[in-house]
């Protein structure tokens, strides 16, 4: 009898065993507070995984930026197969597939409906696959809302003249830095989302450039409380996988997980338009100098995008990173025809 307990206790602990390294826990890191739209998306992909695998896959989603504060961390974490997934800007994997940036040039989108329709579209889809043919170990599954950047500063910019001699943290992407010098500004790189408040606040810089929701979020409107609609960038969010884990999964799961992911991308878009509006009032409220910029200077900003410049040797910024992806540019604009 007692020996019969014994086997069935072995047995019992077995199959516990078993169980338990059946299912998998792949890590997600994320920038962003709790809360945040993207945030809200990673813990639905996280929900939607785990339900369509039937508990074989767990995500961990780690958000504040406590695992990589610097979304190029994260990125080479994916590379490694460190993670296995990371919510990031798009401005950032320029760095690893350089065609990225065709879908992120200064002034590119019309507004937020001509960027989705590109996104949806073939070009956005084609971006995605391209990013997993790369070779860059990475693997685009699906875009989300991130609205349009502007500058915002310790002093008032109501023209490009204004932007000279400003210290501005811009992400890992050497055009974005480029686009703030061809400005006449000075783009600052190496300082994470979460370090742009102290980084202002000691006087490291004098600025940074996001949309409504980072910019309040991160509560940089108390340290720069100068902001500029000059929305010179639409730089969607990317759901990054690891190729490396992938390739140690079930086929059948990664498909669920490519699935899965691009289900989230309307859930994100919901939070993000809640959001959005959330942060204006916010930023408003708190009394923050919000500038529209004239028609004229408006079309300052865009032409300096498009016209030669000493700080790039006598080429355009569209011309150095642009040329490359001319098709891809031109068929953008295409689209844009109808909006
Ligand atoms: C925010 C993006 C976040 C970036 C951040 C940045 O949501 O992914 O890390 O900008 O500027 O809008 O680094």
């Amino acid at each position: 009898m007692k020996k019969l307990l014994t086997l069935v206790l072995a047995l019992a602990l077995v199959m516990s065993v078993a169980a338990a390294s059946a299912a998998t826990t792949l890590k997600l890191s994320e920038v962003h507070a709790e809360g945040y739209p993207t945030t809200l998306a990673d813990q639905e992909f996280a929900r939607l995984v785990e339900e369509r695998t039937e508990g074989r896959i767990k995500v961990e989603v780690y958000s504040g930026g406590s695992l990589y504060g610097e979304e190029t961390g994260a990125i080479e974490a994916l590379q490694l197969g460190d993670i296995a997934f990371s919510r990031v800007s798009a401005s950032p994997v320029s760095s690893y597939v350089p065609k990225m940036n065709a879908i992120q040039m200064p002034y590119l989108y019309k507004n937020a409906d001509h960027m989705w329709a590109v996104l949806d579209g073939e070009i956005g889809q084609n971006m995605l696959a391209d990013i997993e043919a790369s070779g860059s170990g990475l693997v685009g599954l699906c875009w989300y809302d991130a609205g349009a950047r502007s500058y915002y500063t310790t002093k008032q910019v109501s023209s490009v003249a204004d932007m000279k001699g400003l210290k501005i943290r811009m992400q890992n992407n050497a055009m974005m830095v480029d686009m703030t010098n061809v400005l006449g500004g000075t783009g600052v790189t190496g300082i994470g989302p979460n370090e742009v408040y102290s980084a202002i606040k000691q006087g490291t810089i004098d600025g940074a450039e996001n949309n409504w929701p980072t910019y309040q979020n991160m509560g940089d409107y108390e340290a720069a409380t100068y902001y500029v609609l000059d929305e010179h960038t639409r730089v969607p969010e990317v759901l990054l996988a690891s190729a490396a884990v992938l390739s140690e999964l079930d086929p059948a799961d990664v498909e669920i997980i490519k699935q899965v992911a691009k289900e989230t991308q309307e859930f994100e878009k919901e939070k993000w338009a809640e959001k959005e509006k959330a942060s204006e009032e916010i930023v408003r409220a708190a009394g923050c100098t919000i500038t529209e910029l004239t028609p004229e200077a408006y079309a300052e900003f865009q032409a300096a995008m498009t016209s030669p410049s000493d700080v790039l040797g006598g080429i355009s910024l569209y011309e150095k990173y642009g040329k490359d992806y001319q098709d891809v540019i031109d068929a953008i604009t295409a689209v844009g025809e109808n909006f």
